[in-house]
């Protein structure tokens, strides 16, 4: 029997992947890789919508893929790629985004979140119809699972929708249903100054996000000054106790221990034990990954290959689907 198919991106709009990222996406991605048919990309076509520099842009798409290969993704094992190397998305997303109604997309929190910030009129139209690009990504690659934290859920429920009315409208068979795959501990890794926002690359203060790439002497400054709660126990509680928990919730993450073995192990602890314990964890989790992504962005030559080789493999399913749906949809035949 064939395996069940993963897919999942993610964007190249900052220098590094923070703690969210990784915890909340990309650690769950790689053993994945070994019980699934695994495709994993850099979306670099979502990350024009904040408008980057054509510097930035170019930077960026190599640096996160190099932290994906780093973080134990093995293009033997994936296809790991940049979506712009597979022109299927943008034309799959154009035949989507005639699907989806104005008010369906304007219910996409993401979407007023992240166009808050521009003010009113001023995000790009591009900013306002990504959910639906990203569809676009899960439906050609007749996507079972999509790997992603808790931010992504009404996008994947947006993408069920479009392909469940692509089928009913156009062929039934045409596209797989995808559903998220989300692990619950991890799902809304938090900012360390606003521990009630999640960690952002474009929201959060440089305070509040840790990097994977970054130095271990700041990882360790910023984890020290997050932000806590009053009182002094460490114990799980999000309503009273947002930045303990946040903490309690990374170190569980990086270290195996349950939280309530934490609590037991801090009980009459001062947060700045339990704080030096969490950067700690941090630093030894990031050191080697940033070592591995050094050592593949000096290889430029190398990394675009790799990159290459995942390209050639997730086209052949794009266009494949393509086929199928230009067909369904009423498209002329090319030849
Ligand atoms: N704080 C988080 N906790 C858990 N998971 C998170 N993810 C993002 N932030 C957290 C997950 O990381 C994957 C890749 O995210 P993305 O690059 O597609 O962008 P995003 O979700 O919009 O994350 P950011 O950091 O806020 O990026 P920008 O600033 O570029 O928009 C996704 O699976 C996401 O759920």
């Amino acid at each position: 029997m064939a395996r069940p198919r993963v897919l999942s991106g993610i964007q190249p709009t900052s220098d590094s992947f923070h703690l969210g990222n990784y915890l909340g996406a990309v650690r769950q991605w790689v053993p994945l890789q070994e019980t699934h048919d695994a495709f994993y990309m850099v979306v670099d076509l979502h990350a024009i919508t904040v408008t980057p520099t054509a510097a930035e842009l170019r930077a960026r798409t190599r640096v996160a893929a190099a932290q994906l290969f780093a973080c134990g993704l093995d293009p033997e094992r994936s296809s790991v790629f940049v979506q712009s190397h597979v022109r299927e998305h943008a034309e799959l997303a154009w035949m989507l985004i005639c699907m989806t109604g104005m008010g369906e997309a304007g219910r996409m929190t993401q979407f007023k979140d992240k166009s808050a910030k521009y003010g009113e009129g001023s995000a790009s139209v591009g900013l306002f119809t990504y959910p639906i690009l990203q569809a676009a990504d899960i439906l050609l690659y007749q996507t079972d699972q999509v790997p992603v934290g808790a931010d992504q859920k009404q996008h994947i429920e947006l993408t069920r929708d479009l392909a469940q009315r692509f089928n009913t409208r156009y062929g039934a068979k045409t596209f797989t249903l995808p559903n998220p795959y989300i692990v619950k501990e991890v799902e809304k890794i938090t900012d360390l100054q606003d521990p009630t926002a999640k960690m952002s690359k474009s929201s959060s203060s440089p305070q509040g996000i840790l990097d994977v790439l970054e130095e271990p002497g700041t990882l360790r400054k910023k984890v020290m000054r997050a932000v806590t709660d009053t009182g002094s126990e460490i114990v799980a509680d999000d309503e009273n106790k947002p930045g303990v928990t946040n903490l309690l919730r990374i170190l569980s993450a990086l270290t195996g221990t349950t939280i309530a073995d934490l609590e037991a192990r801090y009980v009459g602890a001062g947060y700045g034990t339990f704080k030096k314990d969490v950067a700690e964890a941090v630093i030894e989790t990031f050191a080697p990954i940033r070592e591995r992504a050094e050592k593949l962005l000096a290889n430029e030559a190398e990394l675009d290959r790799m990159l290459a080789v995942g390209a050639a493999k997730a086209r052949a399913v794009a266009q494949e689907t393509m086929e199928k749906a230009r067909d369904a949809m009423g498209f002329l035949p090319t030849h």
